[in-house]
């Protein structure tokens, strides 16, 4: 009777948070399709975001900085054909703000000070879900809770954006990890690949981000980098961020109001997959391309979409790094297998390009690995055009660029030195009587559950990822950086997986024996620190975590063991919101 009081209750608070914000009926995946389709492809030039430096010029030489970045509500025009669509973005003002996010500009060794604002109004563009762990403002005048994570940051707890430090509109409502306004990005680690900046609150990550609160944040060394020679300034290294939606025919950005298990989640559904693909913030856009090099640091800022990337003619991509960090050494590849929150640093050489054109495409299945393949829609990214064999109109267009023999070296994986190996275990559970999917916790336990994972600053960890679900899920820790060294497939996964189930322990469980299968070998392309690892389901990935600086080998240099210390958790967004997140607690020596 309780039970089925909550249950009714639930129902009640999400239909009105689906009438409160003028949540249009149901439609069908059909009708979501057609919208989609109706959209001509490769008729919007791919926009640049605009730059924000993360730094100033005093007497010729860089010094810190303070900014302020604001999320607003406001109206942006995904494709030529679409109405303009509410979104929520950053932006150093309502009027400047984009989707995604201006690009942040940071220098190593200069740091930065960023205050996050509010400016979001009291209700949400999108429904939610009060059943999963909420950030759920406590005064009752409404608002939107919203934090910041600088993902591929390394900084101190406090500026981590804690999914439990969430904010409303001028700071009226606080989460209870709440500590300040302001936060500092000491930028001391290595430049490469891509950051970016997005919402995390707690149980609101997936709508937040799907609402548009996302962004990159680029950090270099031009000391490091220039000799490096790889493609540079505005027009030749670009940023790409990828990320798939629908859209009603009025151009609102489409969520599901009802979920797949409406009695025990009215909202939750397990993975949010988009018709249509953007790439900052265009559907399908094109972009006129010179015969030279070019620099694209892709992120896939997508809920729960993996992208497998190529191009229509063949080219491949020369990658130069991955998430925050180069490679030691380029890496040829045709095909390129980004995971949710993943980031690829790559050069493509278009004067090698016979047609005059080349799509980028998707194949990877959804969910991944075992979903369906791409459509005609979300299988196509975006187009380059590339300039005719003669015409040389631009002096500038000359390529005085290189893809070098070695890139950058960082301290070593070094796996036998490390202070001890855990055990982390990805679970979903379902509905008995319907069989679709409740929750998934990592090692069986909730976010608000005391932390298990308290390493020591400085120090180097083996964590046996061990997947026991039917996806591939992409792990991210906050503040450490970290690789997967193999992965090898759970021999007589049914049993291991009843065993589990009883005792949630992998040592009791016998992991040792039944970790024997086939191993599969890392790419090439994946061999450098990262922040977001593929963990194959009915695999055990070895993955190696540096708690230390990856260039120099040295510890922190801040207080890594503060309050309200990270997190580490699924970045499927909707797998991370209820709830594939644990608190990580690093502790003092
Ligand atoms: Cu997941």
């Amino acid at each position: 009777m309780v039970a089925a009081r909550a249950e009714l209750a639930a129902l009640l608070l999400v239909a009105a948070v689906c009438a409160a914000t003028g949540f249009m009926p149901p439609v069908t995946e059909d009708t979501l399709e057609k919208v989609a389709a109706s959209l001509e492809m490769y008729v919007d030039v791919l926009p640049q975001m605009p730059k924000v430096l993360g730094y100033s010029i005093k007497h010729g030489r860089p010094t810190p900085t303070h900014l302020t970045i604001g999320m607003y509500q406001k109206k942006w025009k995904f494709h030529r054909d679409l109405p303009a669509t509410t979104v929520f973005v950053f932006g150093t003002s309502a009027e400047s703000a984009t989707f995604p996010g201006p690009t942040i500009e940071a220098l190593q060794g200069v740091p930065l000070s960023v205050t996050w604002e509010n400016h979001l109004p009291d209700r949400h563009i999108l429904p939610w879900d009060p059943t999963v762990p909420t950030a759920i403002p406590r005064s009752g005048r409404g608002g939107v809770p919203t934090v910041v994570h600088l993902h591929g940051g390394v900084h101190p707890p406090q500026s981590d954006g804690h999914a439990n430090a969430w904010f409303t509109a001028g700071f009226r409502d606080t989460g209870p990890a709440w500590m300040t306004p302001t936060y500092a990005y000491p930028n001391a680690q290595s430049p490469g690949g891509a950051l970016w900046y997005h919402d995390h609150a707690l149980g609101l990550t997936r709508a937040n981000l799907l609402a548009g609160l996302l962004g990159a944040y680029v950090l270099r060394n031009p000391w490091v980098e220039a000799p490096l020679g790889l493609p540079r300034g505005e027009e030749f290294d670009r940023v790409l961020v990828l990320a798939d939606r629908s859209f009603y025919a009025d151009g609102e950005l489409y969520m599901n109001c009802t979920g797949d298990n409406p009695r025990v989640h009215p909202q939750w559904q397990p993975e949010y997959f988009g018709e249509a693909v953007t790439v900052n913030g265009k559907a399908w856009p094109f972009l006129p391309v010179a015969r030279r090099r070019y620099r694209f640091r892709v992120i896939n800022a997508s809920n729960a979409r993996f992208f497998n990337l190529s191009l229509s003619n063949g080219l491949p991509f020369h990658v130069v790094g991955s998430d925050a960090s180069y490679l030691p050494r380029p890496v040829v590849v045709t095909h390129l297998l980004v995971a949710v929150a993943e980031a690829f640093d790559v050069v493509v050489d278009f004067s090698e390009s016979v047609t005059p054109e080349a799509e980028l495409i998707n194949t990877a299945p959804y969910p991944y690995p075992d979903g369906d393949a791409p459509n005609h829609l979300n299988g196509k990214v975006m187009k380059f055009v590339v300039e005719p064999p003669a015409k040389k109109v631009w002096n500038h267009h000359d390529d005085h660029s290189r893809v070098p023999a070695r890139l950058l070296d960082y301290v070593k994986v070094a796996e036998e030195k490390a202070a001890r190996r855990r055990y982390i275990v990805m679970y979903e559970y379902e509905d008995e009587a319907t069989g679709a999917p409740t929750h998934l916790y990592i090692n069986g336990r909730r976010m608000e559950d005391p932390a298990t994972e308290t390493p020591r600053p400085g120090t180097t960890e083996v964590w046996e990822v061990i997947n026991l679900t039917q996806d591939n899920h992409p792990l991210h820790l906050h503040l450490a950086t970290f690789q997967a060294v193999r992965a090898r497939e759970l021999v007589g996964l049914e049993e291991f997986k009843r065993c589990m189930e009883r005792l949630n322990d992998a040592v009791r469980c016998d992991v040792g024996r039944h970790a024997v299968g086939e191993e599969v070998a890392v790419p090439e392309h994946e061999r450098t620190w990262k922040n977001v690892v593929k963990i194959a389901p009915g695999f055990m990935t070895t993955v190696v975590v540096k708690f230390l600086m990856v260039d120099t080998g040295r510890s922190y240099p801040f207080d890594a063991t503060a309050e309200p210390g990270y997190v580490y958790h699924c970045h499927i967004l909707d797998h991370e919101d209820n709830a594939m997140i644990r608190p990580l607690k690093l502790i003092k020596w």
